[in-house]
């Protein structure tokens, strides 16, 4: 009874994970540097703020893996073949004023190099330092993603003109930061690992919440209050609570209707910590058990879901589970009604980076997430898990803390809700 409780209103007083050691970016940008063929190269800070008066910066995953920086108009510029300044952090200069509505930033100092493990920290825009790359290095790279046709990025225009303007070679390397990042290290695991902790507590409170009469929003709220007791440090992305028709609606935000018994509820929310993100689904019964019709449809989903793990073998690609996903589901009668990708990469970012059609390398993780959508009949059932790539094509699942058979969901939102 006594822990009961204290499950049910610890007050755990959460904080932050501590910043990763600098040592694990250094490894990072060394990692970059034996694939760069010996050319230098710069890259930039893309993150934003999202739009609004009150709005936090957030890095671009790619810089802040590379260097743990959360500033904007950053540059890491890498010099392989250099003696001593192999990696070059540019900050932008400071502004005392801008810092009273932002917070303070660092001054530069020797800590602040130690802080970001660099060998040197400058003030300045870091493209122009490619024009020092000569007589060392004979090539410059471009490590930014390409990820639009139009091409705008100032790290990509940077070493384009340097080359041109000091006859340069030019090295395109716009995967390299996909590959690396496909691969997790422990670091990022463990933070997942607390991510997909933090998310578990929430949809406990959610199936506590999943109950007649009570709107979408109140089960958001009380799950998100879930997620934040035990941790969180932000949500992954926009809590999707659907409920009857709602649930047929892939990304169903609104989060407006009133939960009526007989629904079934997809909810689809998860927690970041330490800017690692996670991502779960689980479906509820509001009455606490399933309808015989959404019990056919869920069991399809989950056997949908043990096709796909079974089929992880060495080797295996993201698109050849997704044809198993489609046959099974096909085998249920149900194709036509999964209308989204089974899955995708998970790390910095909900949606994260990786090759669909590579092999899956160890330290990958991506969710496995079959549903099927029937708004002519009112309801949908997701079901998402996180699954981790180990290496000779096993693997763990993440989310083993989660119900995930209809008995055992029917079971928990039971006890959740005693
Ligand atoms: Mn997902």
């Amino acid at each position: 009874m006594l822990i009961a409780l204290l499950l049910a209103f610890s007050h755990p007083n959460p904080q932050p994970p501590p910043d990763l050691p600098a040592s694990v970016y250094r490894e990072r940008r060394e990692r970059v540097m034996k694939e760069l063929g010996g050319c230098a190269t710069a890259i930039a800070a893309q993150g934003a703020a999202p739009p609004g008066p009150v709005s936090e910066f957030r890095q671009d995953d790619d810089f802040y893996w590379l260097t743990g920086v959360n500033e904007p108009d950053a540059w890491l510029v890498l010099f392989p073949k250099a003696k001593y300044r192999r990696q070059v952090l540019f900050l932008k200069p400071r502004d005392p004023e801008l810092e009273r509505w932002t917070g303070p930033r660092d001054p530069i100092s020797p800590a602040l190099k130690e802080k970001y493990g660099v060998d040197y920290v400058v003030r300045g825009n870091g493209g122009n330092a490619l024009l020092g790359a000569p007589p060392l290095h004979d090539c410059l790279a471009i490590l930014a993603p390409a990820d639009t046709l139009k091409d705008e990025r100032n790290d990509v225009q940077a070493p384009r003109q340097a080359a041109g303007a000091l006859g340069l070679k030019l090295v395109y390397k716009r995967d390299l930061l996909t590959r690396l990042r496909e691969a997790h290290g422990p670091e990022e695991i463990a933070l997942m690992e607390q991510a997909i902790a933090a998310t578990r507590a929430g949809h406990e409170a959610a199936a506590r919440a999943t109950v007649a009469g009570v709107s979408e929003r109140d089960v958001q709220t009380q799950m998100e209050f879930g997620f934040f007791s035990a941790g969180a440090t932000g949500l992954s992305y926009g809590p999707i609570v659907g409920s009857g028709e709602n649930g047929a609606v892939l990304h169903w935000g609104k989060n407006s209707r009133i939960l009526r018994d007989g629904d079934v509820v997809v909810i689809d929310s998860a927690a970041e910590y330490g800017r690692y993100a996670a991502d779960v689904t689980r479906t509820y019964p509001v009455s606490g058990k399933f309808s015989e019709e959404q019990a056919k449809v869920y069991r399809a989903v989950y056997q949908a879901q043990e096709d796909i793990f079974a089929a992880i073998k060495p080797g295996v690609a993201m698109v050849d589970l997704q044809e198993v996903a489609e046959q099974s589901l096909k085998r249920a009668g149900y194709l036509e009604k999964f209308i989204h990708g089974f899955g995708h990469f998970m790390g910095l970012n909900v949606h994260d980076v990786g090759f669909g059609s590579q092999p899956l390398p160890a330290g990958a993780i991506i969710t496995v997430e079959p549903g099927i959508y029937l708004p002519e009949r009112g309801f949908g059932v997701r079901i998402e898990d996180e699954v981790l790539i180990l290496p000779n094509g096993k693997w763990r699942l993440l989310t083993a803390d989660f119900p995930r058979k209809l008995e055992d969901v029917e079971a928990w939102v039971a006890r959740a809700r005693r």
